[in-house]
């Protein structure tokens, strides 16, 4: 039912563009062998390489022997949204096609995201994502066609499965399928929208956060987003980034995350920040430009977008954020840098005031979300026992050995319903005493906790 006859009329050749940063040469290669297999010839305009400051410059100047090859280096590292922008400026297609630099594109992918381009410009069409296993790189269809994610909690991508969707609309499976958000690296544009509607936001930095600034810019602007299911492509997903983040990794996503929740969620930005409390304090730079866009294109509210993209999106309730010491006695809790250790200790320390306020590794948030953490690190349980050790550890939505609920002058952990507690016995010392869960007894003073707001 993926007709190919369907889209024989004359399609249009696109400028695929093609990203990288110290990329392995196999998978580099796979993706741009696998174009070429795959794709009849007069489609391709040109392939496009952009070498975002990789250490070996060879990588990308060896492969301009292919066919359609093109390679442009910068010289300093500009990320991925710096580097696409760099890419499409030279495309002479009319449409651009965006890969990222360790897919495996599969038969017949391109006519029909081409098609849905060719019959409306406005609209930004994506493939389905297979999985590239990590260690085998065998192709593994993925088993549910996913449409994404959630726009509040604090720009994480979360996914559903357009099966779910698609049995609420009848449509088969073969039909396109409309998307609030799209994942971001492989997706077909037509040239003129994507400049007339502000190509992306040159400001972001490395990685992450522009999914999500291009998905509401494209439906709040005058288009749409839609995944088409006849086009699939297999891409490498990967556990950790394999390179380095200059301003360092959460830095660089708060920034990017935090520019778009500025410029396109209007009052919805504060559960944004709800989610992230450590994001109101930091830079994002100047958003002028972008906010001047908005204007100047006559885009829909957020609001609008919600109702009319996203209906089934569930807003939280609460966008409270709670900020301040959690104390017990005259001690605050607190985070203590360790040598060449991304993760700090926990501490008890006699609370402190720098300037008449709380010393920032004494500051925690309790979210709506019930975690309690600092910057991006959640205070967390692993395995459950009386005497189970509370560490720190990278906060994830949805949780539940993050998630702690406040109950009289107790912290309950809501998935042991241990309670937190200081160990008396951990390295015997005061200074030394470890943070851990036990049954809950309301007359022990170390489960004693105030937080106190700042
Ligand atoms: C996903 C997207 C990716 C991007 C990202 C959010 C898919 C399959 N991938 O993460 O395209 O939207 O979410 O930002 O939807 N790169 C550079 N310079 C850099 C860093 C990365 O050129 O400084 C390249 C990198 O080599 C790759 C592409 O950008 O080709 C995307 O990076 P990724 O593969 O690490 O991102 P991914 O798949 O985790
Ligand atoms: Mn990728």
């Amino acid at each position: 039912r993926c007709n190919l006859l369907v889209y024989c009329t004359d399609l249009p050749p696109t400028s695929i563009i093609i990203t990288f940063h110290n990329e392995a040469r196999s998978t580099l290669l796979r993706t741009i062998r696998s174009v070429l297999n795959r794709t009849p010839m007069h489609l391709i305009q040109e392939i496009i390489l952009v070498d975002d400051f990789s250490s070996d410059p060879d990588d990308c100047k060896l492969l301009i022997k292919l066919p359609k090859v093109k390679c442009v280096r910068n010289n300093e590292r500009q990320g991925l949204v710096r580097s696409r922008i760099q890419g499409a400026g030279i495309a002479q297609g009319t449409t651009l096609t965006f890969l990222d630099s360790h897919c495996e594109v599969n038969r017949d992918w391109l006519q029909p995201l081409l098609h849905r381009v060719k019959e409306d410009y406005t609209r930004v069409v994506c493939p389905v994502i297979d999985i590239i296993n990590l260690d085998t790189f065998n192709y593994i269809e993925s088993a549910s066609e996913l449409r994404g994610g959630n726009p509040t909690y604090g720009l994480h991508v979360s996914w559903e499965s357009i099966r779910v969707t698609e049995k609420a609309t009848g449509l088969g499976i073969f039909s396109p399928v409309m998307t609030p958000i799209i994942a971001g690296g492989l997706f077909v544009i037509d040239k003129a929208w994507f400049d007339y509607l502000g190509k992306y936001d040159s400001e972001m930095d490395i990685w992450g956060g522009e999914n999500f600034e291009m998905s509401f810019r494209v439906w709040m602007c005058g288009g749409s987003l839609e995944i088409i299911p006849c086009s699939r492509v297999g891409h490498v997903f990967r556990k950790k980034h394999p390179y380095i983040f200059p301003d360092g990794n959460t830095n660089t996503y708060i920034k990017n995350t935090k520019r778009t929740a500025e410029v396109w969620m209007d009052e919805y930005k504060q559960y944004y920040y709800a989610a992230r409390p450590f994001a109101l304090e930091r830079p994002f730079g100047n958003i002028e430009n972008r906010l001047s866009l908005r204007k100047n294109l006559q885009c829909e509210s957020f609001q609008w977008y919600l109702k009319n993209v996203y209906p089934e999106l569930s807003i939280p309730k609460d966008s409270l954020i709670q900020k301040g010491n959690i104390r017990q006695r005259q001690k605050c809790l607190e985070t203590q840098k360790r040598k060449n250790q991304e993760i700090p200790n926990l501490k008890l320390s006699p609370c402190i005031k720098i300037k008449g306020e709380e010393a920032k590794s004494q500051v925690w948030a309790f979210t709506y979300t019930q975690q309690i953490l600092q910057e991006e690190l959640c205070l967390s349980v692993i395995t459950f026992f009386p005497g189970a050790p509370v560490v720190l550890v990278l906060c994830k939505n949805g949780d539940d050995r993050q998630q702690w609920t406040k109950t009289g002058s107790r912290i309950e952990h809501m998935a042991s319903h241990l309670c937190l507690d200081t160990d008396m016995f951990g390295e015997g010392t005061e200074n030394g005493r470890e943070f851990v869960v036990n049954p809950c007894e309301s007359s022990l003073m170390s489960q004693h906790w105030d937080m106190v707001s700042s």
